[in-house]
């Protein structure tokens, strides 16, 4: 690819329009009837860390009007198609939300909202307590956590936590009726679609408040449809990470389907229940202060998501807990004193990850003003101080590749997409602070917004692959996702909406590693091939974690709309 665009495409009112080509010299902005909207020269050479090439930026951002465009060089090159218009992100970020419709598990996929990507219920035995033969648990439901038929509670929590937060944060992002069963209910569909994995966390929970840690097969399953999966699942041993992330997710969803404002009678009995299972999930974490982490038994093959320490996971249960009861009016001591002690420690808190959760507790308290009361000024000031430093350090690198986004050479890991949109959330959370701070310095928020920007570019296609990765938008979106239900059903072309986990500088599987000659530059580490699960899976958590940034720059874009209007 010469020439890398975002294929879906550059938001009308915003100034960041930006390409990446391989060679210098001249450029021009074509519309489909090949009139020439924009001529440049293309930006000094930049000598790329993360794909090894020496490239030239160009910035079309003086275009508005919209419309259909593509870019070419004097030499005829021309760049996949892409659009200028108001509003461009709708599309792919109500389909990345969509896509977890196609991951419910328990329940039969209809025509009527499934397409042609129908089938019949699945996983819909129940499952064995894993090590007590006979025990019985009853925990169908949820959504196949990836390319897997494997359902987990640490991603889980940190799904529902990226999603309910960019509800809560970006609401008129979330309008659109997603055709899900459940649509014009009178609930927004994210909700929805979010209350179909909450039930499912809920039947996770043990009696005394723990909470298993995941729910699988011994083995993966061969590729092959989800209802002819007849495996035996297990409920695994409880964790403290399971139980901290549900004990989170759980408070914040109690806060979010009450507070909505579309929430009538049955989201306040819904939330009473998450509250309930909450509160649960802190007296057994009380009761249990020393790590309870996981491994999986020898000789299991299915995902492990184990960890090295839980007092990350254990801070966002103590700050969400907290913002809960802020919230209803009640003490919060308790929660404060655990969400200080931790703090103390000195573990960063900027990440959004499953593995490192500790973001998620600087997102409640500096997101919620009742929150923030209780943290106490010294608390906020620390978080706040923590989350504007990081943005700075991600904000310069940008400076140093030719892509403009906060991307290290060793940032490609596996599931690197994520990586890239949850730099997008801190990014976005920083600019909440300048907001609270008041802080007149408006640069700092467009300098912020600017990497956004490109983190999304990026994933939309401006990459050295050449690749849209996510399914379904994008002239060259990536086509052969790790993913069962997309190689066993005898169709083409994937769903719409996916985010495959992206270039991994160390591959991990096999025909990656045959494939991929060491010393690649990592963004070129890539292969479209559904054998790659190290490079091309898809998971609930990477969609998540973009939707937020969608959320966020749909969002920003029409606030910028109407400020224009009233300046008008
Ligand atoms: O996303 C996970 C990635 O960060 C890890 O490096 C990898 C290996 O442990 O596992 C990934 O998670 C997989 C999980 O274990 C099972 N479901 C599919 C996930 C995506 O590949
Ligand atoms: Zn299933």
């Amino acid at each position: 690819m010469a020439i890398m665009v975002n294929q879906v495409g550059y938001e009308a009112a915003v100034s960041h329009k930006k390409a990446v080509a391989d060679r210098p010299g001249s450029y021009v902005l074509k519309n489909a009837a090949g009139e020439i909207l924009w001529q440049g020269q293309a930006g000094e050479a930049v000598s790329d860390p993360l794909c090894g090439e020496t490239l030239y930026p160009l910035d079309f951002g003086s275009v508005q009007a919209p419309g259909k465009y593509h870019l070419e060089s004097a030499a005829g090159e021309k760049s996949d198609t892409f659009t200028i218009d108001r509003d461009v992100l709708a599309g792919v970020h109500n389909a990345m939300i969509k896509a977890l419709y196609f991951q419910r598990c328990g329940c039969a996929l209809e025509e009527k909202y499934a397409g042609p990507y129908v089938h019949a219920a699945c996983h819909t035995g129940d499952s064995e307590v894993y090590g007590e033969p006979g025990h019985m648990l009853m925990a169908q439901g949820g959504w196949h956590d990836a390319g897997d038929y494997g359902r987990y509670i640490t991603p889980a929590a940190v799904t529902i936590g990226q999603l309910l937060y960019a509800y809560w944060l970006y609401t008129m992002a979330f309008q659109e009726q997603l055709n899900i069963p459940e649509s014009g209910n009178g609930l927004p569909d994210v909700l929805n679609e979010c209350r179909y994995e909450l039930e499912w966390m809920l039947k996770m929970q043990r009696e005394d408040g723990g909470v298993y840690h995941k729910l699988t097969a011994w083995s993966h399953a061969d590729f092959i449809m989800p209802q002819e999966d007849k495996d035996l699942f297990y409920a695994y041993a409880v964790s403290s990470l399971a139980t901290a992330d549900f004990c989170a997710c759980m408070a914040l969803a109690a806060r979010v389907y009450r507070g909505s404002s579309t929430a009538g009678k049955e989201e306040k009995e819904f939330s009473l229940r998450l509250e309930a299972a909450a509160r649960r999930a802190w007296k057994w974490l009380a009761e249990n202060p020393e790590p309870l982490l996981f491994t999986n038994p020898q000789g299991s093959n299915t995902g492990e998501y184990g960890d090295t320490t839980d007092a990350d996971e254990r801070l966002w249960a103590a700050a969400e807990m907290m913002a809960l009861a802020a919230w209803l009016k009640e003490d919060t001591r308790e929660y404060r004193e655990e969400l200080c002690r931790i703090l103390d420690t000195g573990l960063a808190v900027t990440d959004f990850g499953w593995t490192d959760v500790a973001g998620f507790a600087a997102l409640a308290v500096l997101t919620d003003i009742d929150a923030a009361k209780a943290a106490g000024e010294e608390t906020v000031q620390r978080l706040q101080t923590a989350v504007l430093e990081e943005a700075d350090r991600l904000a310069a690198l940008g400076e140093h590749n030719a892509f403009g986004m906060a991307m290290g050479a060793g940032d490609f890991c596996w599931g690197s997409n994520m990586v890239v949109t949850n730099r997008g959330i801190l990014l976005a959370l920083a600019c909440k602070v300048l907001e609270i701070q008041e802080d007149g310095t408006a640069g700092r928020v467009a300098r912020y917004e600017e990497v956004m920007q490109a983190q999304i570019d990026y994933l939309l296609g401006k990459n050295i692959t050449g690749y849209s990765f996510v399914t379904g938008f994008g002239e060259h979106a990536y086509r052969h996702p790790h993913l069962r239900t997309t190689a066993a059903d005898g169709i083409d072309d994937p769903m719409a909406g996916w985010v495959s986990g992206g270039p991994n500088g160390k591959p991990g599987d096999e025909l990656a590693i045959r494939m991929i000659p060491a010393g690649t530059p990592p963004m070129k580490c890539y292969l479209d091939r559904e054998e790659c699960y190290s490079l091309n899976e898809m998971t609930i958590y990477w969609n998540s974690s973009a939707v937020f940034v969608t959320a966020y720059l749909r969002q920003k874009a029409w606030d910028r709309e109407r400020e224009q209007g009233e300046q008008a």
